[in-house]
């Protein structure tokens, strides 16, 4: 069994763990005008919760790539995610935040550097991975912040104990060009979608806010394609994916929960295509400059 699997089995575990650590952690307070960032997955998983933050009435989230942070404008938070809490960008950004604006880092390696970079960190040692493709890691990372929003995170571990086990559909498997579309806080996680199967897979993979599939990125679709909607299908978008020959697939569950299966998927794509998802090509577990 590939490393990478084990771990993605593990989540249901891990996310209760990092949800009974939300009420003590130094989370967000409500109100505060917050920036997200990190890189790769982190700056996925930043983007699904600022998003989901702001539209559950805690106050205005933006998310950024850390490379990207515009320095300039006025937060009362900058919140740093890291897995490895070594990669270049994220370091950089907060010391140069260092006492400009208060930071609190997210981290799954308590011995990295990322401990030291933040006025306040979160360290989830039990989600950290050997794996250089991150699934356990995001996804807790997400469940601790949504456990700080009040949203409902023993629900979903419980009905994660299942999907974690998805049975990756043989039609699925068989296309050769994916796109994840997500809405509202499920854009972010349609593009971490997108990476998996990009990173564990090589495959070509793109990621869109639904709507936007309309404007564009449908002239790509047709037989060898597959559409996988993370979270809301909007009216009639269903059809229009399906009238290029491309598969729709969908589950009526929280997205995060979709998101699993998408990872189930990477792997399993991977090991079709006889690769190794727990050696991705020219990637490494973090990207230090
Ligand atoms: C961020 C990251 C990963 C990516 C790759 C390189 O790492 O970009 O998302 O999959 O392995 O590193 P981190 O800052 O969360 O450790």
């Amino acid at each position: 069994t590939p490393l990478v699997s084990e771990e993605i089995a593990s989540q249901p575990h891990a996310w209760r763990q990092a949800a009974a650590l939300a009420a003590s952690a130094p989370l967000p307070a409500r109100g505060l005008r917050v920036a997200v960032v990190g890189c790769g997955t982190s700056w996925f998983v930043a983007q699904a919760y600022a998003v989901r933050r702001e539209s559950l009435g805690h106050g205005v989230t933006d998310a950024f790539a850390a490379s990207e942070f515009p320095v300039e404008r006025d937060y009362d938070l900058v919140v740093a995610i890291s897995r490895s809490g070594t990669t270049t960008e994220v370091l950089d950004l907060l010391g140069t935040l260092r006492g400009r604006v208060r930071t609190l880092a997210v981290i799954g390696d308590p011995e990295s550097p990322g401990r030291g970079a933040a006025d306040d960190v979160v360290v989830l040692p039990f989600a950290d991975e050997r794996s250089v493709v991150q699934t356990r890691f995001a996804t807790s990372a997400l469940t601790l912040l949504r456990a700080g929003l009040g949203d409902d995170t023993e629900s979903l571990a419980a009905a994660a104990d299942e999907v974690v086990h998805w049975p990756v559909p043989e039609a699925l498997l068989e296309r050769t060009q994916f796109t994840f579309l997500g809405r509202g806080w499920s854009v972010g996680l349609a593009h971490e979608a997108a990476l998996k199967a990009r990173e564990a897979a090589i495959a070509w993979t793109e990621s869109y806010p639904a709507m936007d599939y309309r404007h564009g990125p449908k002239a790509i679709s047709d037989s060898d394609s597959a559409v996988v909607f993370l979270g809301e299908r909007p009216d009639g978008l269903v059809a229009e994916v399906e009238a290029t020959g491309a598969l729709a697939l969908w589950f009526d569950e929280d997205p995060q929960l979709t998101l699993v299966r998408c990872q189930r998927f990477a792997v399993e794509y991977a090991l079709s295509k006889g690769l190794d998802p727990d050696r991705p090509r020219n990637l490494t577990r973090s990207i230090v400059l």
